[in-house]
């Protein structure tokens, strides 16, 4: 199944849309390529583990609908950027071509800007629905998982690495905080905005299994890369541990995950870790 044509996934969207012609009134091409990045067909898998994480723990569609907004605007920005020339230099995304192939680099450099800024704007917006502590706590994790330790980071790491030898525990934490980081945002932001801490045993359940989730996840994603190019020398988990062994720990991580089940994204993922074998 596409995930981009379920019912959730379309509605998500056109509420996306509206509420960023809400935020940016002005016309221009800063808008229309804004709008173009966010219009390809993504498969919103991380607003749809906000709105699951959510549920689990009862915290209102409101805040929860503006951190869906803004974990896929954030998503949207990294996207962007990871594409321009000076980064992995592609000419098509999700088979379109690229925000710097249809409205050149100048713009798509300040796209990824301004999608930054209103996925900040939008998670700040959540604020007067929460409890002043638990938003801060939610909102220091969710910007963490952006920053040095988070995608941003793991980027500029794999950037410094190239070419040198990476460690096999480097390029497993530049995946991790590349990767991982943001599902986790996705996942946990919701626990802090509800008031569970890290002492709670479901907080706990929810940080493996979003760590297990942004593993697997990546793994299936290096398959797929690997069917498609087959890039053969570049350094990735299936170097590591071999594409049997790796779809296996894949597969065993998620499953021992006590909250698996609640996330219709493991399907799917477990789903992509069969087609491949
Ligand atoms: C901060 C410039 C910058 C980059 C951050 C996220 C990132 C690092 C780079 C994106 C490229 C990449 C291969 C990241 C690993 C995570 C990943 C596979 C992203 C693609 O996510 P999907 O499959 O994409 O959810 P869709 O198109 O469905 O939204």
């Amino acid at each position: 199944m596409n995930p981009a044509m379920n019912p959730w996934t379309r509605t998500f969207e056109n509420a996306l849309i509206a509420h960023v012609k809400s935020l940016v009134p002005v016309r221009g091409v800063l808008t229309e390529a804004t709008l173009y990045a966010l219009e390809t067909p993504g498969k919103r898998i991380r607003p749809r583990l906000v709105e699951e994480a959510s549920q689990l723990v009862s915290l209102a569609s409101r805040p929860s609908r503006l951190l869906q907004f803004a974990v896929e605007l954030i998503h949207s920005f990294s996207l962007v950027h990871d594409d321009l020339p000076c980064m992995d230099d592609d000419d098509f995304r999700r088979e379109q071509p690229t925000v710097h192939k249809k409205f050149g680099e100048a713009q798509a450099l300040l796209v990824g800007d301004l999608l930054f800024q209103l996925g900040m704007q939008t998670m700040l917006q959540a604020s007067s629905q929460l409890a002043p502590q638990d938003f801060i706590r939610g909102a220091q994790f969710f910007t963490s998982s952006i920053g040095v330790a988070g995608l941003i980071g793991g980027q500029s790491t794999e950037f410094e690495k190239l070419g040198d030898k990476m460690t096999d525990k480097e390029l497993l934490t530049i995946q991790d905080q590349k990767t991982s980081a943001l599902f986790r945002a996705s996942i946990i932001t919701p626990f802090y905005w509800m008031g569970i801490g890290e002492s709670d045993a479901l907080f706990q359940d929810a940080i493996n299994f979003a760590s297990a989730f942004g593993f697997a996840f990546q793994i299936a994603d290096d398959l797929e890369d690997a069917e498609q190019d087959g890039k053969a020398g570049t350094k990735n988990i299936l170097s590591i541990y071999g594409a049997d062994q790796a779809r296996l720990m894949a597969r065993t991580r998620l499953v021992e995950c006590r909250l698996a089940k609640n996330f219709s994204a493991t399907d799917l993922l477990l789903e992509k870790l069969c087609e491949q074998a």
